[in-house]
C-alpha cells in the first residue's frame, strides 16, 4: 500500500491540537529539507516526521495498558515516566492504522524522544528536526539558530548538542533520566571527539 502523504497530513490536522499539528508539521518538511540536503529519501522523512507524535494524546494509563495490550514492552522508568511510550506506541499506530511498513520510519518514530546509540540517518533526521524546528525557542548551548546550521553540515554533531541540552534541561529540573538517553549521549560525545 503506497502511504499518502496528503491523508497523512489531514488525518493528522483532525487527531493533534492545533499547536501540536503545526510543530508536527514543521518536524515533516525539516526532516524532508535535512533528507534533501544528505540525498536522502524526502518522502520517508516526511511520513515520520507526520506520524511522530501520533500518540502524543492518549492518556497515560491507556499508553501503558495499549503497551502491555500489544505486546509492547513498558519499562520501570516509562512506567514512572509514561509519556516517554508515545513512541513506541506511535510507531505502533503508524504500522496498525495509518500502514506503514517501513521498519526505518517506525523505528525513528519509536526512538524519537530519547534517541539511540548508532541511529540510521531517519532515525537521526526525525530525533533532531522534533528539537530544531522553526516553532521551538528554548534557550539552548549553543544557540538553537547554531545547531539549525550544524544540522546541515554535520548531523552527529547537531545530534550531540540536542541530546546535551536535553539532558543538562532535566537534570535542573530532576527528571528522571531513560538509560537510553545517556547511552545515547555518550555515544554521540565520543563521536564528536
Ligand atoms: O513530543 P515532543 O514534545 O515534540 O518532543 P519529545 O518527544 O522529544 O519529548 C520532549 C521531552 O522529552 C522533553 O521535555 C525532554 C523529554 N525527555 C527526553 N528524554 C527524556 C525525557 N524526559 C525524561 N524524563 N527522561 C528522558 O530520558
Ligand atoms: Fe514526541
Ligand atoms: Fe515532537
Amino acid at each position: 500500500m503506497k502511504i499518502q502523504i496528503d491523508e497523512l497530513q489531514k488525518s493528522m490536522e483532525e487527531l493533534l491540537p492545533k499547536k501540536r499539528f503545526l510543530h508536527t508539521e514543521g518536524v515533516a518538511y525539516l526532516a524532508a529539507s535535512l533528507a534533501m540536503c544528505y540525498g536522502e529519501s524526502a518522502e520517508r522523512a516526511m511520513i515520520a516526521g507526520l506520524l511522530h507524535d501520533n500518540a502524543k494524546y492518549i492518556d497515560f494509563e491507556e499508553a501503558i495498558s495499549e503497551c502491555k495490550h500489544h505486546g509492547l514492552p513498558v519499562s520501570d522508568v516509562e512506567r514512572r515516566n509514561p509519556f516517554l511510550l508515545h513512541g513506541k506506541l506511535g510507531a505502533y499506530y503508524a504500522n496498525v492504522k495509518y500502514g506503514v511498513m517501513d521498519e526505518e520510519v517506525l523505528s525513528a518514530i519509536t526512538y524519537h524522544t530519547t534517541g539511540k546509540p548508532n541511529m540510521t540517518f531517519l532515525e537521526k533526521v526525525i530525533f533532531l528536526s522534533d528539537y530544531i524546528e522553526p516553532r521551538r525557542t528554548q534557550p539552548t548551548t549553543p544557540s538553537l539558530e547554531e545547531i539549525r546550521i550544524i544540522a546541515f553540515h554535520n548531523l552527529d554533531l547537531a545530534v550531540y548538542y540536542a541530546l546535551e541540552n536535553t539532558v543538562r534541561y532535566l537534570k535542573s529540573t530532576g527528571r528522571e533520566i531513560d538509560e537510553l538517553t545517556i547511552k545515547t549521549l555518550e555515544y554521540y560525545r565520543l563521536k564528536k571527539v
